[in-house]
Formats: structure tokens, C-alpha cells, sequence
């Protein structure tokens, strides 16, 4: 009797138990993730490849008539790719396996534009078999960048291309094993090839036929992101520099969204779109050459870690692999410095003996208990009443405690609901804010000074939902110098500027490396003539020492001229070797500027800098130059071409010819993209136009 009482008791005990559990348990708030949205968010941090015809024709957008004759690897290692991803901590590569010239690295039954018809391994190689297997040799997850843009096909901008397309889609989603992510590039439309046609084609957002489309890779890998704004998973951040907002949501309406709403996600969006960075190791996507000493500094490229993962976001990190089929060495030296840096930076939890106080748990219920944020497990959380939308807490270090980051993480899978919130440091008996900031989402990191406390107290001000944390991790960061910038002005003067207030300047100018042995940077100097500046700043106390400053100047600009047109603003601006000034002018395409270098001199290249504005400014993307002796009399063009990804990627771009002698250069704009508009003039914003003279 006595045990069937018992049992009775144990029983209702039990049942009282699950249906406090049941009603204690957060309800999802708002969109949450799906089952493969929650997949993709453990993998994070992920190597991009752009390899293939533009790396053996030198581009970065190939126009679709280049000869599959051209595609050559010398010593192509797949599982050299992938076992540098893994070194650096990736879990994942996403490989481009057809770039908008259409020239296809698998061997496509549907074209004949592919391997199949060129040299490498006599017609018989697949790249995307070889680097799939390598995956899975390693470990690591596989993903594809198709590009719907295809500047080859004769067909494209009629139906049968988007069948072609399909096609390819599935050869892709079925031969080669596992996908994570399926890339589809915003990039449409536009001049290119087409079978021989060379002509414009511009196709509407209706032209893929997205949702059959997207179908296909539904049912073939269920289990696969789509990066897409047309019905995928996954959205593009906005640009191509690495960063994502301070405020980012994992939320969007994805139909309503402007670029804005893109780049910051929307707090009342309908959908869940967890945001991807995408960005490339160099100023480009494919491997050139002369872009070997422009490979991202070590701060550059933490900053982009901490712009992107430390901002609720996934980073897709290009490198590049060259004629070779190997990943070039420059980018696994930053790459390599970058992950060491990540390892010392998230070495030790400071969290992790600490004690956790707060003010509310769910319930009272040891399911929620703040210490959840600290166990190591992100399936628990610490979670307050559902009447509760701000709630604090605080972690007890117990003695003073000098620390720099602080991580925080939301339970995703319940939705995000964190609007905003603050960091308070304790010392010297009162409580100081520290940070006062908005979303969290899957993981937000906070980059903070030296701060030495003996508690901090972690406050959520506004949630959505109440908050529900499942992690929190505080560092103490070792601390990285920055390389000084060098500049020319254009009257000649040399300077040199620390990145780190109190650090010491040393440089060159006979090419050797800079070290604290070389003279030191006291004041700017003259220097009329072609040279090369190196620099390094060096904290002396600590000894760490930044990375190597370097810039190579031609002849300085002293006696140059912009004649024509008139500028809005001071002239000056477009050749005075300051990349933070820019020259605005007003017109329709095409438009010409006319510069006199003053006096004959051998010119072998330009570089042009849109004004960051970007899209207030106005984007050259296609040009031709011409040069004369009287600044009347143009003969034919010397150099002409496209700037190809400038609009997304609008980076310093470089253009070199044979050298040819003249006193009037004439860049023509040919056309462009984003200009103002206002009434019907054009705004044209030049951050900097630069001549290789001689
Ligand atoms: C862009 C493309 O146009 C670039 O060439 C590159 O592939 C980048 C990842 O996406 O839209």
C-alpha cells in the first residue's frame, strides 16, 4: 500500500514536474531558424575559392569569349586548399564552379566550354571532384558558387538558358556528395560574349524562375542554404569589405527590403535571414600577381573577424589560388597570422571561474539558472520570466581583473529578441558603464580598452521577447600594432602616420626591410622623384612591432593639372595623394578629364579611386585613355576596358600598359553606375586619379 502511494506520489510528481517544465518553456518569438538555417550557423567561418578562367587571363570578370585552351594548372592540389582552411580553423569551403564568364572547372555534360577542353590533365579534370573529396577527407563541409550571369552562353536572357542552368544545378546538387551552401551571385546581366554575339542583355528578377529553381535544391539537398535575396536562406551583407552593422538582425521581409534593411537585417522582418560577410584576403577575388604585396594586414583582417563573426554573422573569407592550383603563399601567411591572433585573442575565459548573479530566472526554475551562460554548452540557457523584457546580471570575478572582450550569445533557436544592452565595470567601489550597444543575435563580440574590474554587470535594457542567453565568454586580448600610413602629397612631401598613438616610426626608402636599426621618423620630408617607402611602427616598451607600411610613388604630382571639366570643388583634390579627399564633378557620360603633367614624361599605367561615397559619388565602370603632346590633338586610345566588380568592390583600381610618352593624358568615362541624380545632372565623385609616370 504504502509503495503504491509512493509510486502514486512519484507519478503526479512527475507529471507536475513535466507540465511546469512545459509551461516554463520560452515559445519561440518571431521568425526562428530552420532546421538547416541551425546547421549552417555552427559552421560560421568558411574559405571562399574563386578559381578558374580569370585566373589564367589575369581578370577578375572575364567577358565569356576566352579559350578554354587558356585553363592550365601546373601542380593543382585540392587538399592543399582544404588543409589550409582547416589549419586556420575554417569549417567549411565554398568553391566557384562557373564565374560569370561562364568558363565551367567540372566537366559539364551540358557545354562544352569546361576542363573537358582544355589542357589540364588532358581534357580529364574536375575540380569540384577534387575538392569535394578532399572535404571529406578532411572534414570539412562543401559548398558551390554557381553564377547565374553566364557572359559565355548564346542563349542567355532566352529560356533555354535558365533550363541550361537548372541543369547544371543538378549535375552539381547530385554528383559531388554533400553541400552546405548553394551561392547564387546578384550580379545580372550586362555586355558580354554570348556565342559571338557581343551585345548588352539585361534580364528581370522574374528570369530565373527562382522558385522552381530553388526546388531543385530543396530536393536534392534538403539539408543545403541557398545564398540568395530571391528566396534563400542566407543574406549578403551589403558589400564586399568585410563588415557587418553594429545592429544586425537575422530577420528580413525579404520582398520590402532596401539596401539598408540588407545590410542590418529588420527588426519586425518576416523572415529568418541570418546574414553572410563575404570578402577577399586581396583587393580582388582572383589571384594577380600585382596584387601580391596588397594581401590584407593581420589588422585588417581581425578587424574583419571581429566586423563579421563578433557581429552576428557568418565570414566567408576568399583566397586565392594561382596559376599553379595552389593557394598562393602570401595569403596563407596572413591567413596563418590571422588564426594564431584568433587563438591567442579567445585563449582564456575569464568567465569561466567567475560566479553569476542575477535578477531574474524563469521561474526559479535551476532549467534557466544564470550559471548556464558559463557551463560550456550553447543548448543551455539562462532565461527570465516571459513578463520580463529587461533584466541584468553580474559576473563575479572576485578580484580585479583586467580583460578586453566580452562575448555574448542568444538561444537562436527561440528567435532573437535582444534590442539592447550594456556592460558596467566595477572599481574602486562604483559601478562605470563600459558599453551600451543594440542586437546580439547567434554571437555578438565586443571589442573593448584595457579595463581592469572586479565585476561587470551584463544588462539587457530592451528585449523583444524575454532574453534568453546561452553564453557568455570575457578576454584579456593581446595587443596587435597597426602599420603606419604612408603618403605623398602632391607637392612631394613624404609622411608617415602611426596607426597607435606612442608608437616609434622607423622606415626605408633604399627597398630594405624597416627594423628598429633604420632611421626614424621625426618629420615629413621632400622627395620629387619615383620611390619606395617602408615603415613599421614599434612600441618600445612592449616591443611589438606592426606589420611592414609600404608605398611605391612614382614621379610626384608637383606639376600636374586637372584642365578639364570644371570641378564642383578644389581640383587639387583628385591628385593630392590624399585618399580621404575627393573631386566632385556634374555632367552626363561620357565625360573626360584632361590632366597636363606639365612637361613630356613616360607613362605606363593609371590607378583610379572612386569617392567612398560609392553610390552618391558615382562609379566609372568602363573607360578609355588617350594621350596627346598639345592637349588638342587625341590620337587613337592607348588603353580601354571595363572595371568590373568596382560597384560592389569599390577598391583602387590598377591598370598598367606599355609605356608611352606624353604631356596630356585624357581619362574618358565612358559610363558608370550610381550617379546622383538630381534633376537630370550626374554627380561623379573622384577619390583619387593617379598616373604611373615615369
Ligand atoms: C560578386 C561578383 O561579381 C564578384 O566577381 C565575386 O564573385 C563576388 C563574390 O560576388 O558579385
Amino acid at each position: 500500500m504504502i509503495t503504491l502511494l509512493r509510486n502514486i506520489s512519484v507519478c503526479a510528481l512527475l507529471i507536475i514536474t513535466a507540465a511546469c517544465h512545459h509551461e516554463f518553456s520560452p515559445t519561440p518569438f518571431g521568425p526562428v531558424p530552420s532546421e538547416r538555417q541551425l546547421l549552417w550557423n555552427e559552421i560560421k567561418f568558411y574559405g571562399f575559392f574563386h578559381f578558374g578562367m580569370n585566373t589564367f587571363t589575369n581578370k577578375d570578370w572575364g567577358l565569356g569569349d576566352e579559350s578554354p585552351e587558356a585553363f592550365n594548372p601546373t601542380a593543382l592540389d585540392c587538399r592543399q586548399w582544404v588543409r589550409v582552411c582547416k589549419d586556420a580553423g575554417m569549417k567549411g569551403v565554398i568553391l566557384v564552379v562557373k564565374h560569370h564568364d561562364g568558363f565551367c572547372i567540372w566537366p559539364s555534360a551540358y557545354t562544352e566550354h569546361s576542363v573537358k577542353n582544355s589542357p589540364w590533365k588532358n581534357g580529364k579534370g574536375d575540380v569540384v571532384k577534387e575538392l569535394s573529396e578532399a572535404c571529406k577527407e578532411y572534414g570539412l563541409k562543401f559548398g558551390f558558387y554557381l553564377s547565374p550571369w553566364d557572359r559565355n552562353h548564346k542563349d542567355y536572357g532566352k529560356p533555354e538558358y535558365v533550363e541550361y542552368f537548372k541543369n547544371q544545378l543538378r549535375e552539381l546538387l547530385t554528383n559531388y556528395g554533400e553541400i552546405f551552401e548553394v551561392w547564387f551571385d546578384g550580379a545580372n546581366g550586362g555586355n558580354g560574349y554570348y556565342g559571338g554575339a557581343y551585345e548588352t542583355r539585361s534580364i528581370d528578377s522574374t528570369y530565373y524562375d527562382w522558385p522552381n529553381t530553388l526546388e531543385i535544391v530543396r530536393k536534392l539537398q534538403p539539408d543545403a542554404v541557398v545564398f540568395s535575396l530571391d528566396g534563400g536562406d542566407v543574406r549578403w551583407i551589403g558589400n564586399e569589405t568585410g563588415w557587418a552593422d553594429q545592429t544586425n538582425w537575422s530577420l528580413l521581409s525579404p520582398g520590402s527590403a532596401n539596401f539598408k534593411d540588407i545590410t542590418r537585417g529588420q527588426e519586425n522582418g518576416t523572415k529568418w535571414m541570418a546574414s553572410e560577410v563575404d570578402v577577399s584576403i586581396r583587393p580582388n577575388w582572383f589571384y594577380h600577381g600585382f596584387e601580391d604585396n596588397r594581401v590584407k594586414s593581420l589588422s585588417r583582417l581581425l578587424n574583419i573577424y571581429y566586423n563579421s563573426i563578433g557581429k552576428n554573422s557568418a565570414l566567408n573569407l576568399n583566397l586565392t589560388v594561382d596559376k599553379r592550383g595552389l593557394i598562393n603563399e602570401k595569403d596563407i601567411e596572413q591567413l596563418m597570422k590571422l588564426s594564431n591572433a584568433i587563438k591567442a585573442d579567445f585563449s582564456f575565459n575569464l568567465c569561466k571561474n567567475s560566479k553569476i548573479i542575477t535578477t531574474n530566472v524563469r521561474g526559479n526554475s535551476k532549467r534557466f539558472r544564470a550559471s548556464n551562460v558559463n557551463d560550456g554548452d550553447e543548448n543551455t540557457y539562462w532565461a527570465a520570466d516571459d513578463s520580463i523584457t529587461s533584466a541584468s546580471m553580474i559576473i563575479d570575478f572576485n578580484k580585479p581583473t583586467k580583460f578586453n572582450r566580452f562575448l555574448v550569445q542568444e538561444y537562436i533557436a527561440l528567435g532573437q529578441r535582444v534590442q539592447a544592452f550594456s556592460l558596467e565595470a566595477f572599481n574602486e567601489s562604483r559601478w562605470r558603464e563600459i558599453a551600451s550597444e543594440t542586437t546580439i543575435g547567434d554571437k555578438r563580440i565586443l571589442r573593448l580598452p584595457d579595463i581592469t574590474a572586479s565585476k561587470i554587470k551584463f544588462s539587457i535594457k530592451k528585449s523583444k521577447a524575454c532574453p534568453l542567453i546561452s553564453n557568455i565568454e570575457i578576454y584579456d586580448a593581446p595587443k596587435i600594432l597597426e602599420a603606419p600610413v604612408i603618403s605623398r602629397s602632391k607637392e612631394g612631401i613624404v609622411n608617415i602616420v602611426p596607426a597607435d598613438p606612442g608608437t616609434k616610426i622607423y622606415y626605408t626608402t633604399d627597398g630594405s626591410d624597416p627594423s628598429e636599426k633604420k632611421p626614424e621618423f621625426t618629420k615629413m620630408f621632400y622627395f620629387d622623384g619615383p620611390i619606395t617607402v617602408k615603415a613599421v611602427a614599434i612600441d618600445l616598451p612592449s616591443g611589438l612591432i606592426s606589420p611592414v607600411a609600404e608605398n611605391v610613388f612614382a614621379c610626384s604630382k608637383a606639376k600636374w593639372k586637372l584642365i578639364s571639366p570644371a570641378p564642383i570643388n578644389d581640383a587639387n583634390n583628385i591628385i593630392d595623394g590624399d585618399i580621404s579627399t575627393s573631386c566632385f564633378f556634374k555632367g552626363t557620360f561620357p565625360i573626360d578629364l584632361v590632366f597636363d603633367f606639365g612637361e613630356v614624361r613616360p607613362v605606363g599605367g593609371f590607378r583610379y579611386l572612386p569617392d567612398p561615397g560609392g553610390g552618391s559619388g558615382g562609379i566609372v565602370t568602363n573607360y578609355e585613355l588617350y594621350v596627346s603632346d598639345d592637349g588638342k590633338n587625341w590620337g587613337r586610345s592607348i588603353s580601354s576596358g571595363e572595371f568590373s566588380n568596382i560597384q560592389n568592390n569599390p577598391v583602387m583600381q590598377e591598370i598598367s600598359f606599355t609605356p608611352v610618352s606624353s604631356r596630356f593624358i585624357k581619362f574618358k568615362a565612358v559610363s558608370g553606375i550610381n550617379c546622383l541624380l538630381a534633376g537630370n545632372i550626374n554627380y561623379f565623385g573622384f577619390s583619387e586619379m593617379d598616373f604611373m609616370v615615369k
